[in-house]
């Protein structure tokens, strides 16, 4: 997204600085504006509500995988979430499926049709481990970030990895050749450590140069569909310390989950509230927008959670969105996030959803994301 070109008193110098910044193709300045475009239209829907989201909301659920137009979120009140986001995790080893054993190919088709439909779309990437080999959760080395950045010995393999993950951004693509702008959160969750890029896994300077040295592999490798999104988690005490800065983060987040104890309701609003404080100033000081990235509570097994503790928590803060993580297909009704029929808490759901300032995917028309330029 930047080009720095540092000013030179000398006409030679500011020739060579000419020449160096190439000027971008007609395509580029369009899906620039595009970006924009999305970027203004969801700075307009924050002031109507904020989106409801799931993970992989339409390519599973509870008791059914790959059904065409299906979600449990739809099955249960009518509509889809606004918001689907997909994880990427094991593009990076060419694997045909993702980490949770879902095709890529059914991945794409499902980004486009989401689009299609009007909706916005995220996506994650658990990458597995360079350095050990293990999944994203191997924590056992702490020189992983530093073993992909350049001069480490995983640098050129990573940089082959990342390639990958352009390669599936650059194919988000409509039958009429229309780039798919879509929302990508790296490094997500690196306030705590169980991720090999997490807090006492690395330096901070090492996590930003990390960051950084993906934006700007994806951006030379064509990407120019994103809009970056980032997301410690937990209670992010420290949330800046390891920002990458505005000009290389879109969207503000964080992921909080609530916990099965008792201190599990209080715990999980306090930590919210303060995020969302925290991000409403900052947003409203440096022109930005944030969203709950991630939230929920496994299994939902308060009834009126979706009311009594979400939406509460959320209060009058404006997050462009909040999505829920996924509800396991493969793991029967042990890991998920959202109602599906029967479940306990359907007809709070409901009543979340009839929330004007809860938007699904109906809620969105005209207000953005098809573009038309
Ligand atoms: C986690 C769990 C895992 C899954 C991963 C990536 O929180 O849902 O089962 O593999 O996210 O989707």
């Amino acid at each position: 997204m930047k080009k720095v070109c540092s000013i030179s008193l000398t006409i030679g110098l500011l020739i060579g600085i000419l020449i160096s910044c190439k000027t971008e193709t007609k395509e580029e300045v369009i899906q620039r504006a595009e970006a924009q475009y999305l970027m203004d239209n969801l700075r307009k829907s924050a002031e109507k509500g904020y989106m409801f989201g799931q993970h992989d909301a339409t390519l599973y659920g509870i008791g059914w995988k790959g059904d065409r137009n299906r979600s449990d979120v739809r099955s249960v009140c009518g509509d889809y979430p606004a918001v689907v986001s997909f994880d990427l995790g094991r593009i990076e080893k060419g694997s045909l499926q993702n980490l949770d054993g879902v095709l890529f190919k059914d991945i794409r088709k499902e980004i486009i049709r989401h689009y299609e439909r009007g909706g916005l779309v995220s996506i994650s990437w658990h990458v597995d481990n360079p350095l050990t080999g293990g999944d994203s959760w191997d924590v056992t080395n702490d020189k992983v970030v530093e073993s992909v950045l350049p001069g480490g010995e995983n640098h050129e393999k990573f940089q082959s990895w990342l390639l990958l993950v352009a390669n599936f951004l650059n194919s988000l693509q409509t039958t009429d050749n229309e780039k798919i702008p879509v929302l990508f959160r790296p490094w997500h969750e690196h306030t705590g450590s169980w991720f090999w890029w997490g807090q006492d896994l690395c330096s901070s300077e090492q996590y930003k140069s990390l960051w950084l040295m993906t934006e700007e592999t994806l951006r030379e490798a064509g990407v120019n569909n994103i809009l970056y999104v980032y997301s410690p988690g937990g209670d992010a005490e420290n949330y800046m310390e390891r920002y990458p800065g505005d000009d290389y983060v879109d969207i503000l987040g964080f992921d909080t989950y609530q916990y099965n104890n008792e201190a599990g309701t209080a715990a999980f609003k306090e930590a919210f509230q303060r995020n969302l404080a925290f991000m409403d100033q900052y947003c409203k000081d440096n022109n930005k927008l944030y969203a709950i990235t991630e939230a929920g509570y496994e299994k939902i097994p308060n009834p009126t959670w979706w009311t009594d503790v979400l939406q509460d928590a959320i209060g009058d803060y404006k997050p462009i969105y909040v999505l829920v993580w996924r509800n396991a297909y493969e793991l029967g009704e042990n890991h998920f996030f959202a109602p599906y029929p029967g479940h306990t808490s359907e007809d709070d759901f409901i009543t979340f959803y009839q929330n004007p300032r809860t938007l699904f995917l109906s809620d969105l028309d005209n207000l953005y994301i098809k573009t038309t330029l």
